[in-house]
Parts: structure tokens; C-alpha cells; sequence
């Protein structure tokens, strides 16, 4: 399936990889990429040289074009950025803010720029900013999230540009995919899917909690803060929201969050840990290669399209 997004990054199919931070990293990214999808490794808030080595290893797993997303409330972001122009990384996500200071510098070293936007607004800044394309991303998505929901989101930002938009938020199959390209997006973003991928590094615990999500499990935290992340409901969810409906502090917030996600991803703590994921947990029923996982949407996507 060819659309202005295949063609901009040089891939088979119009499906990247979300750049979850602690989850995407080379294995899972290079697996993507290798399936002709486009792998992204997520900067999260890791080291600048954490992130170099990653590059360096995607680099020796695959050929193929793959991308590096920087979480730009990391505290290296800058020497990141810089890192990615010495790496020779050819494309670049963003979250989580805005990455106009390093447009030029990652422009004029031919770098393919996508910044992941949860408004309008900020989609046409980016667009006058030189930006290739776009990640629409709603709110059904895990992690750090804006307010509209992708059926609404997608649309609105592509009328509102007219550089080619990836939808993201909920979905996770053929269906999303199909619908997503209704809305107008010429590829989508997907993170939940690949998190119980086989070549995810995240513990068994968590892709478990991922496969036995249901609907209403899905929760989000941090929106009195106004840091709102979605992750599944847990030990630490039930206290978190009890904590902020009495007015807890800030700090106090923070605390049961801290380390969070490494907690989770890293030791399997899906209890106390931050077990973000998108609201399409609930769709996600098994645990399965790169390959099959694109493969299952792509024929999906197409038996509906008519294509
Ligand atoms: O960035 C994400 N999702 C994330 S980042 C992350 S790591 C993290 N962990 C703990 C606390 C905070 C972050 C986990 N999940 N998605 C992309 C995204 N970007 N969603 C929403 C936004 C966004 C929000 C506001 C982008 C820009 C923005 O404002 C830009 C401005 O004008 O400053």
C-alpha cells in the first residue's frame, strides 16, 4: 500500500512503531523495520550515549530505514538531539512538547522530522516549522497523552495541513488502520500492539497484563497534575486516583510514580508499577512476531479497503 508516508521514509508498509519510552528499544525497533514497517527506538529519558548505543545496534539488525523518537522533557534532550545528527539516524519523532529549536539542525542534516501532536495548533506550527509529517495522537493512546480522541484529532489536522498525517491512539488492528485512513491519515503510529510483540524486551508480566486487559481497565493518572498518563489499572492506579480525588500534593503524586515504568517494564512489578498502555489493550489477544502483527493488520486493513 503506497502513500505519501511509504514514500517519504522508504518503506513497505504504512505502519510505524510507536518510540515508547523503556520498550522500544533496538530489538523491537529492528524487528519492526525488518518486517518493512518503520522501527523506532524511544529515547524515553535515557542518556544521550544509552541512546547512541541503541542506534549503533538497530543499525547492525537491519537495512532498512528506522527512527529514533526524543521525549523532549528528558532532561539530555538537547545532547540527544545533537546525537542523532552524528549518528546518521534518518528519521525523528517527537513527544511530549515541541521540538522547534532543533528543526534547522536536523533539517539541514537531512533528517526526516515527524513531531507527534495532540492539537491543531501545534500541527500547523510544526508544519510552518518544516516538520515532513505528522503524528495526529489522541487520547486513547498510553503514556503522556493530550485531550481529543483520535477520531476527532486526525481529521481536524488534516484539514488543518497539508503535509501527510499518521493517525495514533486505539489502534491495533486491520480495523483502526482502515478507519484511520477514512479520516484522511496516510499511515498510522502503533505502540500497544508492538509491546507484546515476541521481540519486545518488556517482562512477561507486563505483556500478560497487556493480553488480559480488558475495556474498562485502561485508567489515567495525573490529570490534577497536569502530567495525564494512561497506564492499566493496578495497586498503584487505586491509590494514585484515591490520593488525588483528596487533594494530594504534587509531590506526593509523583512519589508513587517515580521509577514507575522502569518498575514495571524492566521487573515485572505490574502491581506497583506504571503498566502504561493504550485503551486498545483490550484489543490485543496474543503475543506474536513483528512480522505476523503487520501482516495481520495489513491484510485486515486491505480485505476492507478493497484494495
Ligand atoms: O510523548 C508521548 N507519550 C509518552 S512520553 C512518555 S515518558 C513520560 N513519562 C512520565 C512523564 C512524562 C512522560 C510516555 N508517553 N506521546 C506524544 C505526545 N505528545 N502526546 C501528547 C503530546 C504533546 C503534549 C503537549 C505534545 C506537545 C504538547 O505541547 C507542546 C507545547 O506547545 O509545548
Amino acid at each position: 500500500m503506497k502513500t505519501r508516508v511509504t514514500e517519504l521514509l522508504g518503506i513497505e508498509y504504512p505502519i510505524i512503531q510507536g518510540g515508547m519510552a523503556w520498550v522500544a528499544t533496538h530489538e523491537l525497533a529492528s524487528a519492526v523495520s525488518n518486517a518493512g514497517g518503520l522501527g523506532i527506538i524511544g529515547a524515553g529519558g535515557a542518556p544521550a550515549e544509552w541512546v547512541r548505543e541503541q542506534v549503533r545496534a538497530a543499525k547492525a539488525e537491519t537495512d532498512k530505514p528506522f527512527g529514533v523518537n526524543l521525549m523532549l522533557l528528558n532532561p539530555e534532550a538537547d545532547a540527544i538531539a545533537q546525537v542523532l545528527v552524528e549518528e546518521g539516524v534518518k528519521v525523528v519523532t517527537t513527544g511530549a512538547g515541541n521540538p522547534a529549536k532543533y528543526m534547522s539542525m536536523w533539517k539541514e542534516a537531512g533528517i526526516k522530522v515527524i513531531p507527534v501532536v495532540a492539537s491543531v495548533a501545534l500541527a500547523k506550527l510544526m508544519e510552518r516549522g518544516g516538520a515532513d509529517a505528522l503524528v495526529a495522537e489522541g487520547m486513547e493512546s498510553g503514556g503522556h497523552i493530550g485531550a481529543q480522541t483520535t477520531m476527532t484529532l486526525v481529521p481536524q489536522v488534516v484539514d488543518a495541513v497539508s503535509i501527510p498525517v499518521i493517525a495514533a491512539g486505539g489502534i491495533a488492528d486491520g480495523r483502526g488502520f482502515a478507519a484511520s485512513m477514512m479520516l484522511g491519515a496516510e499511515a498510522v503510529q502503533m505502540g500497544t500492539r508492538f509491546v507484546v510483540a515476541n521481540e519486545s524486551i518488556v517482562h512477561e508480566n507486563y505483556k500478560q497484563r497487556v493480553i488480559k486487559a480488558k475495556d474498562i481497565d485502561s485508567e489515567v493518572t495525573g490529570t490534577s497534575t497536569g502530567h495525564p498518563i494512561r497506564v492499566i489499572r493496578n495497586k498503584m492506579t487505586r491509590e494514585y486516583l484515591k490520593m488525588e480525588k483528596e487533594g494530594a500534593s504534587f509531590e506526593e503524586l509523583e512519589q508513587l510514580t517515580l521509577g514507575g515504568l522502569r518498575k514495571a517494564v524492566v521487573e515485572g512489578d505490574v502491581m506497583e508499577g506504571s503498566v502504561m498502555a493504550g485503551q486498545s489493550a483490550g484489543l490485543v489477544k496474543k503475543e506474536e512476531s513483528c512480522a505476523d502483527i503487520i501482516k495481520d493488520v495489513m491484510t485486515q486493513a486491505e480485505k476492507l479497503l478493497g484494495r
